[in-house]
């Protein structure tokens, strides 16, 4: 066992471009399909650890924002998972602070437990490795596997625990990929979270068929990145945003996560396409839309986009590094 210390991490979100909606276990957080996503550098989680030498309950905040019983839970739970690793017996002291709202479909849960994995660890004086790490990362949150590597990354679905994690793949430089972040209004706080929707994508009559798909769209957008193909690429994102929300629609209840400016901003991105300025959509549990694109069509998207109705405001992405430490601490 390593020396403990107070750790700090700092960790992107990502947006799925194959997306992650179905579990084969619940417990291990073990994905039904291998997953594709691209991280954000503007949303970000900085979470600091220390365990302190009183045993008891662990202290888990977040500034500016208010945490339920159910998921300071998780946290502990998480954390429970570090010292297990460790024998570190200690309860702990947990700060988090977000670049950006928690819930509403902006994936707060990836970079909160990709953060938290590494600045645990750290703090618990363990030195794990990048799979190491997104495997830990992944038991917390799914999604949080792909922001440990950073960069544009698959997520392997692999056969068991030890083999489920993400890692950085390979995208064409002269893409200048970037993806704007458009606001839709209404969102809230997200009406179903995600780990019951995609427990609720199992009653959906589509379910084997979008399985069946996703497959399928793992391999497409390889072959689209190390081929250069744009469009296979766009393609293949907008027909992963379908999949997903047809499964969530067909479900049983069936949960609508789009909004009217939702809506607004696809048919608006379709027209803009016909002008020849391109933006491939994809949206995650919520109403808000990611645009993906090229860094030649930045300008043309945002001015095409600005005044269309239900538009909160757009973040403009470049794509995100890997999780890492920081030597300043929130406490
Ligand atoms: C994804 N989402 O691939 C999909 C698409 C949201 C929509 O992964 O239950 O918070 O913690 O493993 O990772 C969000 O789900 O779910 C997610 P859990 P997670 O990005």
């Amino acid at each position: 066992m390593g020396k403990l210390h107070k750790a700090t991490a700092r960790a992107c979100a990502n947006i799925a471009l194959v997306k992650y909606w179905g579990k084969s276990d619940e417990k291990l957080r073990l994905p039904v399909n291998s997953s594709a996503a691209v991280c954000l550098d503007k949303l970000f989680t900085r979470t600091t650890v220390e365990f302190l030498e009183e045993v008891g309950e662990d202290a888990v905040e977040i500034k500016g924002g208010f945490l339920s019983e159910a998921e300071k839970r998780r946290v502990s739970q998480h954390l429970d998972r570090v010292r297990a690793l460790t024998g570190v017996k200690k309860r702990a002291k947990v700060n988090s602070e977000n670049s950006f709202a928690k819930a509403s479909g902006l994936a707060s849960s990836a970079s909160s437990f990709a953060a938290l994995s590494l600045a645990a660890a750290k703090a618990a004086g363990l030195n794990l490795s990048e799979k190491e790490l997104s495997i830990l990362a992944r038991q917390g949150s799914g999604s949080a596997c792909r922001s440990i590597p950073g960069g544009m990354v698959i997520w392997q679905k692999g056969k068991g625990d030890s083999s489920s994690y993400a890692y950085q793949i390979f995208y064409p430089a002269d893409w200048k990929l970037r993806i704007l972040l458009v606001l839709a209004e209404n969102a809230g706080e997200k009406s179903v979270s995600s780990s019951e929707g995609m427990k609720r994508a199992l009653t959906s009559p589509y379910f084997a068929l979008a399985l069946k798909e996703a497959k399928r769209n793992v391999l497409l957008i390889k072959t689209a990145l190390s081929k250069n193909d744009w469009k296979l690429f766009g393609k293949v994102v907008e027909d992963e945003c379908f999949r997903l929300h047809i499964l969530a629609m067909t479900s049983s209840p069936s949960i609508v996560y789009w909004q009217a400016g939702t809506l607004n901003i696809i048919h608006r991105l379709l027209l803009l396409r016909e002008k020849g300025i391109v933006g491939f959509f994809t949206i995650d549990a919520g109403p808000h839309v990611h645009v993906v694109c090229q860094g030649k069509d930045v300008a043309g998207l945002k001015k095409g986009l600005a005044g269309v109705e239900g538009v909160e405001r757009i973040v403009d992405c470049k794509v995100g590094g890997k999780a890492r430490l920081e030597k300043k601490h929130l406490f």
